[in-house]
């Protein structure tokens, strides 16, 4: 399949000045008609007249009404046009129903709704499916189905027909639909300039007392793009769909944002307080996008980050106001290491912006998203808090209504700033994490720091230039007290030094002339590693007085991280420092709870895996499940009775809030419950299960019991209990796989796809499954190969179905070779396996090649 080339971009040679549509909806024969307005853009080079088109069926088409006959590919059509404007029509055919990519027009529990970013609208009408081509859209669906929605305000309507204007000029990514038997839970909200704006949102039956979180989250998000962007919403009405079967979190569609299902409904009694907050931030980023990404779009899907990156930076910033900033900076920050480290130092790395693609729904990934945040955060922090916001409303005064670059984007920063940011541009540009090694000279006086960076060569781009890193440090004196405050250094050159009078800054303060303690990187000012080895004595110093909430969290952890590697490699491993500094937090009255968590929670296998492979030394995920246990069991037999007061502490009485405030002593509340089980072998878990409030308790307490190897009555209680519930269940199927000891999870998971709830045509349950087998480390790497063999069956049968899923599920394997030469050998195997296949999707096949490279 052809690689599609940024620098190849050219403009579409027509503008599409009003787009006009008309459904007649059918599971399996819907037609469309379109009849778009067209005209010649001034200045562009003669070019064929293409538009795109998948899995259509043609039935007629006409230009200026006259009938003509395109020729047509499996690809689109092409056609000959008059000179100037014209109009073009087309009837086409599809089938809903038979739709189960989730891409296009397709059905869902006989709900019909629409999924067209990146390229899915060529698969309801041919038309210029890019996203600089922008047009007003008008709307007209006929279908018995009681609810008829699309983009923009409703028109006129009437048994069996509804019409939609849409007066914003979008691409035909944003375009929705939505059809079925859907009851709405609505609200207003009155925009600061006094626009009343209906809000709803559309469930199935049954569903509706499951909605009043998604609305509070909507309307703080209305409120806080006012305040903090002066952004306002646009339109009469604001309509958010739940929908069961959607192949990722939600779609910002003008006016009509279509959800997961999970990512909406929630209650106390069905979700968690993680489901609550990931609600809240999702609802929010969808929103968001109604500035970042609707009404300035991207030029290419080169350009993804443009908006992606932006409304994540936006999204991150929102949770910080309404909950803990700190901890949610933790939470970022592990995520980034956790995930995103991995994908830029294995070999699906890619720049934020990449240069090419087969597959663009293959780059909807946490590079382009999280990585693409991280660089929109340190943009922020190089031009400061006031060049920032100026730099937006330029940036959406300059570019409302147009389809842009990063260029575009950069050069507000550039002119409000008189900034050159073309080094900084290199964020966008070159794939793989930094390094930032530090050495440290002390002269009795004087601490001398000298900064190194460096990026490791990553697929095609074997050359790396020095970037623009905003690197926070801070000093710290031996007795604790902050010698210097927070401080950002501006890295550029490859290697630089910076010299601190530390004598004269402990001087000011009273304090003896004594070597300081540097903090690097704090609050994860720069997307980077560290490469500055801490001392036990100094991790543990780092936990006890950092001023920065990250740093100390971050010293907890490489405590962690140094004891795991040790036991997992079978060295001496020392826990002492680690010990006293994790009760030491938590004794801690001044900390917040949440925070507390954080601490307490042991690096994940895969964090080992890494820091091992880094070291050169292949990881081996059993011995890494094996020290994680033992630690555990040893937190439990050290910190048992502190872990008891902690636990009985966090209670929250009462109602069930799903504030911050009571969510963190929940989570602080169950991560000392899992520990306390090592001891009691499940007895507090048991009666917690049994006594449970709400599903954030009864889940923690399920997990708690199953990670001890108990909980087979609880966990067959609790299916009986929301067997009929697919959102509960999808958690029930989770958490088994998740919690399975590693020769049985490959067992676990078979079964489990055996079980009459589980189908392939759900990708919130097929993710339930395989997507916690690969969450499992230790099970999905047995050495019996048993759960490659499943994975890679797994992702075949769905790849008939639905290719989108299967690509991203395949990521998977993107570590095999951090791996010994027979685990090598074994998932490479596999892949081979995968790349044979006969009729492999593009979406696959295109992962799986970059994957054996
Ligand atoms: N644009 C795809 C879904 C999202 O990032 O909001
Ligand atoms: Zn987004």
């Amino acid at each position: 399949p052809a690689q599609i080339h940024l620098r190849d971009y050219t403009p579409w040679p027509w503008e599409v000045t009003r787009t006009e549509l008309t459904f007649r909806l059918d599971p399996d024969a819907t037609r469309v008609t379109s009849r778009l307005s067209l005209r010649p853009r001034p200045g562009a080079a003669p070019a064929p007249f293409f538009l795109h088109g998948e899995e259509l069926a043609l039935l007629s088409a006409r230009i200026d009404g006259i009938p003509v006959s395109p020729s047509v590919t499996p690809e689109g059509l092409t056609c000959a046009v008059p000179d100037g404007p014209f109009t073009f029509e087309a009837e086409v055919e599809i089938a809903p129903a038979a739709n189960t990519a989730l891409e296009g027009l397709y059905m869902s529990n006989g709900v019909y709704a629409t999924q067209c970013e990146a390229e899915g609208f060529r698969r309801i009408t041919y038309y210029p499916d890019r996203p600089d081509v922008l047009a007003p859209f008008d709307v007209r669906i006929e279908s018995d189905a009681p609810v008829l929605l699309s983009n923009g305000n409703p028109g006129a309507s009437g048994p069996g027909w509804a019409e939609w204007h849409d007066p914003w000029p979008k691409p035909a990514y944003l375009f929705a639909l939505v059809a079925g038997d859907l009851r709405a839970v609505r609200d207003r909200f009155t925009t600061r300039s006094g626009r009343a704006v209906d809000l709803a949102i559309w469930v199935r039956p049954g569903d509706e007392d499951r909605c009043a979180w998604a609305l509070e989250s909507l309307k703080a998000s209305m409120r806080w793009d006012e305040e903090r962007y002066g952004r306002e919403y646009d339109l009469d009405i604001f309509n958010i769909v739940a929908v069961d079967d959607f192949n990722a979190g939600a779609m910002e569609n003008k006016g009509l944002n279509i959800f997961n299902s999970a990512l909406v409904l929630a209650s106390p009694d069905t979700a968690t307080d993680s489901d609550y907050e990931r609600i809240e931030s999702v609802i929010a980023h969808e929103y968001f996008h109604n500035w970042t990404g609707n009404r300035v779009t991207c030029r290419d899907w080169f350009q993804l980050c443009l908006k992606e990156g932006l409304t994540v930076f936006r999204d991150q910033e929102f949770t910080k106001d309404l909950r803990s900033a700190p901890v949610k900076r933790i939470e970022d920050a592990s995520l980034m290491r956790a995930r995103q480290f991995r994908e830029d130092g294995g070999p699906l790395a890619h720049p934020v912006r990449p240069e090419s693609f087969v597959e663009i729904n293959n780059f909807y990934t946490i590079t382009v998203y999280e990585k693409g945040a991280e660089v929109v955060g340190m943009l922020k922090r190089l031009v400061g808090d006031d060049a920032w916001r100026r730099g937006c409303d330029l940036h959406f005064d300059r570019h409302d209504g147009q389809a842009v670059t990063i260029e575009d984007w950069l050069s507000v920063f550039e002119e409000v700033t008189a900034r050159d940011l073309a080094q900084f541009k290199r964020w966008y540009s070159q794939a793989g994490t930094p390094r930032v090694s530090v050495s440290e000279e002390w002269d009795g006086t004087h601490l001398t720091l000298t900064f190194r960076q460096s990026t490791p060569p990553t697929p095609g781009q074997p050359e790396k230039a020095p970037l623009v890193i905003p690197f926070a440090i801070g000093l710290l004196h031996p007795s604790g007290a902050e010698l210097l405050p927070t401080t950002v250094i501006e890295l550029t050159a490859t290697t630089e030094t910076r010299r601190f009078d530390a004598a004269a800054l402990a001087a000011a303060k009273g304090l003896d002339t004594a070597r300081p303690v540097a903090s690097l990187n704090r609050d994860f000012s720069a997307p980077v590693i560290v490469d500055r080895p801490r001392t036990t004595e100094e991790n543990a110093f780092l936990l006890a007085h950092d001023t920065d909430p990250f740093l100390r969290w971050d010293a907890g952890r490489d405590l962690a991280r140094a004891v795991l590697c040790d036991r997992a490699t079978g060295a001496a491993a020392d826990d002492g420092a680690y010990l006293d500094g994790l009760a030491a937090v938590l004794e801690d009255p001044a900390l917040d709870p949440a925070f507390k968590a954080q601490v307490l929670a042991l690096p994940s296998e895969d964090d080992i895996a890494q820091t091992l492979a880094d070291r050169g030394l292949p990881p081996e995920p059993l011995e890494i499940r094996a020290a994680g246990e033992t630690q555990r069991d040893r937190i439990a037999a050290r910190l048992g009775d502190l872990l008891a007061r902690t636990h009985d502490a966090s209670a929250t009485p009462g109602p069930y809030r799903p504030d911050a405030a009571s969510a963190g002593r929940r989570a602080l509340a169950g991560a000392s419950l899992a520990l306390l089980s090592r001891r009691d072998g499940g007895a507090l878990a048991r009666a917690e299960f049994a006594a449970a409030p709400d599903m954030t308790r009864s889940l923690a307490a399920l997990s708690a019991l199953l990670s001890v190897g108990a909980g087979a009555a609880e966990l067959a209680a609790f299916e009986a209990r929301w067997r009929h519930d697919r959102l509960v269940m999808d958690k029930w199927f989770a958490l088994q796989v998740v919690r399975a000891a590693p020769a049985e999870a490959a067992a676990t998971a078979r079964r489990l796809i055996g079980h009459p709830l589980f189908t392939w045509t759900t990708p919130n349950r097929v993710r339930s499954v395989m997507g916690s087998l690969a969450g499992n480390a230790a099970g999905f790497h047995h050495p019996s190969g048993a759960a490659y063999d499943l994975y890679t069956e797994g992702l075949l049968t769905l790849d008939a179905r639905n290719p989108q899923t299967a690509a991203r599920l395949s990521t998977a394997f993107e570590t095999w070779r951090r791996y010994a030469p027979d685990r090598q050998a074994a998932i490479r195997h596999r892949l081979d396996r995968i790349a044979a296949t006969p009729g492999l999707s593009r979406d696959l096949g295109e992962m799986v090649g970059r994957m054996l490279g």
